[in-house]
């Protein structure tokens, strides 16, 4: 105990700001007996996670929704009215996504899920296509959106690992987001491809768009452990989007401990048992440590 109080006292005073207030440090101390009890601990993340390693979220200020209606680029039809403007969007995304790092949040996971490999089952419910929780080292994830370093076939149904900088060559320095989005002049054939033998479909972002399905064995694992866990970590979600969205308020109503982590208060905040108020790559390392 002396050690994690020392801990938050250094952390929160020897940089000039206080990323937990004196009462989070006593609802630390106390959410940290409850993590250090637990059998099953999930850990649920969205956009905000990712933002100390440069990726906008969706709904902050840069946010990509905010200049781009959610269905204009994230939805089958766009896909299919524009797919080389869908590409040159993800195209934009991927890019971003490669050169960004895993921040001490991301990081604080991974190390905790290995030091209690033997005691716990920890797993990573995520919202987001970087695969930033996989670059740190996170091995239980579940990745409830896609990946953005994944495309599948929309001929053949085939999903594959596509880590090509660029995709294709027509997408080669395209989609930044002060270009004009209202349309793209690759021609479709251009635009990548399936290489299975006899089929040559075309390919599309391995993503969940809006008005899609979530994977049924996606669904599945997020859903036994959300109803088997102890305690849930909610961090960096505007908790807007279903299904992601109900997950953790339906582990409190069961009687899980739900902590979130946010910069911010959420209409899910009065649900869970704690909120920690400050950025996850902070807060993280002081709950996780
Ligand atoms: C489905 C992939 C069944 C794309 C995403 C009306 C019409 C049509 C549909 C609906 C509707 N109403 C509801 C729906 C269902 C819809 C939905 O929920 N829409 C919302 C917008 C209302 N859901 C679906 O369509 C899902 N499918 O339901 O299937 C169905 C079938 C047919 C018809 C109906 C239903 C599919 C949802 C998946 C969509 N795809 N992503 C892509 O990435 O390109 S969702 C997208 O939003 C992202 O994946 C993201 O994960 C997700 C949620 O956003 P957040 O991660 O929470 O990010 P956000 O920016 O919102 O918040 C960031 C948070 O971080 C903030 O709270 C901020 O304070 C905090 N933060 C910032 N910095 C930090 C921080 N926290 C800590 N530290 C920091 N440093
Ligand atoms: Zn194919």
């Amino acid at each position: 105990m002396f050690r994690l109080a020392s801990l938050l006292r250094n952390n929160s005073i020897s940089k000039g700001q206080r990323w937990l207030s004196t009462r989070d440090t006593s609802n630390m101390a106390k959410f940290r007996e409850s993590l250090k009890a637990a059998k099953g601990v999930a850990i649920l993340s969205g956009a905000g996670i990712s933002a100390e390693s440069g990726i906008p979220t969706f709904r902050g200020p840069e946010g990509y929704w905010r200049k781009w209606p959610p269905t204009l680029l994230a939805s089958p039809r766009a896909f299919r009215d524009d797919p080389s403007l869908v590409w040159e969007f993800y195209h934009y995304r991927r890019e971003l996504a490669r050169k960004a790092k895993p921040n001490p949040g991301h990081k604080a996971i991974a190390h905790f899920e290995a030091r209690h490999a033997k005691s716990k089952v920890v797993t990573v419910i995520t919202q987001n296509v970087d695969a930033l929780h996989t670059r740190a080292g996170t091995k239980n994830i579940v990745e409830l959106h896609g990946n953005l370093f994944k495309t599948k076939c929309t001929k053949c149904g085939d999903v594959a690992i596509n880590i090509d900088s660029p995709i294709c060559e027509a997408l080669r320095d395209r989609g930044a987001p002060d270009q004009d989005f209202k349309g793209s002049d690759i021609p479709i054939k251009d635009l990548p491809h399936c290489k299975k033998p006899d089929c040559g479909g075309l390919l599309r972002p391995f993503i969940v768009w809006f008005g899609e399905m979530l994977e049924l064995s996606v669904m599945e694992r997020a859903d036994a452990a959300m109803t088997t866990c102890d305690v849930v970590l909610v961090v960096g979600t505007s908790s807007l989007v279903t299904p992601a969205s109900l997950f953790a308020p339906m582990a409190s109503l069961r009687g899980a401990v739900v902590a979130e982590f946010n910069i911010a208060k959420t209409p899910a905040t009065p649900d869970f048992s704690y909120y920690f108020e400050g950025p996850s790559g902070k807060t993280l390392p002081i709950a996780l440590a």
